[in-house]
């Protein structure tokens, strides 16, 4: 059954052992943050955090790494716990498939029970905010889900936009965003300002798990998140309009914060620990005034820990990152089985396919850097053969091991786009991008003795089943 909200989800991961309540007191910093990074070195099913007790608040509850394990990624699917990351990946597949199923309007949303307007807005009195990395230059909030519309065609479901975005709080009624130009939001604010106008936006926090994982999926500009999570869920979503804006926002949100980016304006922003696991410096960023917040009676303020990988943030970037890339490059090029971009968002994705001439796995290997995830993150992309599991990193390294020959198979393609918090670039933006071709050569070619590989015995899959079967019954 799908979830309508954080709290029933919360309530599922309790009951499958997947919630870890910390009922001693603790400090707001550093123990929120060090627990959620601890918790991340719990591996694969690692569970979410509930706090409720913290030093210097009253009625504070803070959830921490609600998507942080494989495990919690399946629950929050629908799917058992013990469900493995291919598997995850191949469901997500097959759901997507049945996009789009439109969200429902529901009333009566649970955040409208409280409001704060106009002057008496305060952030701080709503969430009980703590600071996550050590060099952070403030107080955060990076699971938001960010809803906005295109200012050109604000009747248009497609081309509005829920994404996540990290947001610094500057002060009790303002924030500062970051949009990454390669992300919708950026054309949306693009185009307010070109029209002299400000964005309205709507930023609502603990969501129904779908709802995080939707907006963390780089979708086609024209493709409805809502949409996705009703495919997702295997029900609509749930959806409300926000008072101010008139914005459709999830219904079953714990906050929902209104007002507007304001055009043409930039402040300082940052330093903040990223998704890369390197700081990203203090830049001029676009800043939002907020005039009203509505919220649940005590809140539940869901935060995320993000730093030296694995963390939260790859768990919730892993599957919905490689399901789009996977479907684009299949409309192209039927022959590609498999794509792995579940490491840091895809800076690096591994894709096995078939060849059918000479220089195609080279040309599936391009095309990743043009789909719209590609443009702003993929900066090496290896190309395997189709038996080659680009899940399986040793089979991977065999590849990279026997196939690649540095004096045919590496392709740099230099000043392409890449995000600017890509740490490993000369200027921020800009890198040189490589394929690495680690696919046998297909004929015609002259390069390379590979017509005598191994292959599993042909008896293997039979045993395989046997074994199997003999380890489950021990
Ligand atoms: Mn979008």
């Amino acid at each position: 059954m799908p979830y309508d909200d954080l709290r029933s989800f919360l309530a599922t991961l309790d009951e499958q052992g997947q919630l870890l309540r910390v009922t001693d007191e603790v400090l707001p910093e550093p123990d929120v943050a060090a627990a959620a990074n601890a918790v991340s070195r719990m591996g694969a099913a690692a569970p979410a955090l509930y706090f409720d007790n913290i030093t210097g608040f009253t009625s504070a509850r803070i959830a921490m790494n609600v998507h942080g394990s494989w495990a919690n990624h399946a629950l929050a699917l629908g799917l058992p716990k013990e469900t493995g990351t291919e598997e995850q990946i191949q469901e997500f597949i097959r759901r997507w498939d049945r996009f789009p199923v439109p969200p429902r309007w529901r009333e009566n949303p649970p955040w409208a029970q409280n409001s704060l307007t106009g002057s008496a807005v305060d952030i701080f009195q709503v969430l009980p905010l703590v600071r996550l990395n050590d060099g952070d230059g403030g107080f955060y909030i990076d699971k938001a889900a960010v809803v906005s519309r295109d200012p050109d065609d604000p009747e248009n479901g497609g081309k509005q936009n829920v994404g996540v975005y990290r947001i610094q709080v500057k002060g009790k009624a303002r924030l500062a965003l970051q949009p990454v130009p390669m992300h919708d939001i950026a054309q949306h604010l693009r185009k307010a300002e070109e029209r002299g106008e400000d964005l309205p936006v709507a930023i609502t926090i603990g969501n129904d798990p779908v709802i995080s994982i939707v907006a963390a999926t780089p979708m086609r500009y024209d493709e409805n998140e809502y949409e996705l999570a009703g495919a997702l869920r295997g029900a609509p979503a749930p959806i409300a309009t926000a008072p101010l804006t008139g914005l459709p926002v999830p219904w079953g949100s714990e906050v929902v914060i209104e007002g507007v980016i304001e055009g043409r304006k930039r402040e300082i922003e940052g330093p903040f620990g990223e998704f890369t696991g390197h700081y990203s410096g203090g830049r001029r960023l676009p800043v939002i005034r907020v005039d009203r917040i509505s919220y649940r009676t005590d809140p539940v303020f869901e935060h995320l820990y993000l730093g030296m990988p694995w963390t939260e943030i790859d768990y919730l970037i892993a599957a919905n990152t490689c399901v789009p890339l996977y479907r684009q490059l299949k409309a192209d090029f039927p022959e590609v089985r498999a794509v792995n971009a579940i490491y840091t968002h895809g800076l690096v994705v591994i894709v096995s396919t078939a060849s059918r001439y000479r220089g195609f796995a080279r040309s599936v290997g391009m095309r990743v850097l043009s789909t719209p995830h590609g443009l702003g993150y993929a900066a090496t992309v290896i190309v395997v053969d189709a038996d080659v599991d680009p899940f399986n990193l040793p089979q991977v390294m065999w590849a990279l091991s026997t196939k690649m020959n540095p004096a045919h198979d590496l392709i740099t393609i230099s000043s392409m786009p890449v995000m600017e918090l890509a740490p490993q670039v000369d200027t921020p933006g800009v890198v040189d991008k490589l394929v690495i071709d680690a696919t046998s050569p297909t004929h015609p070619h002259g390069h390379g003795n590979h017509s005598s590989q191994v292959r599993d015995l042909p008896e293997a899959t039979q045993w395989l089943a046997r074994l199997q079967k003999l380890a489950a019954h021990r």
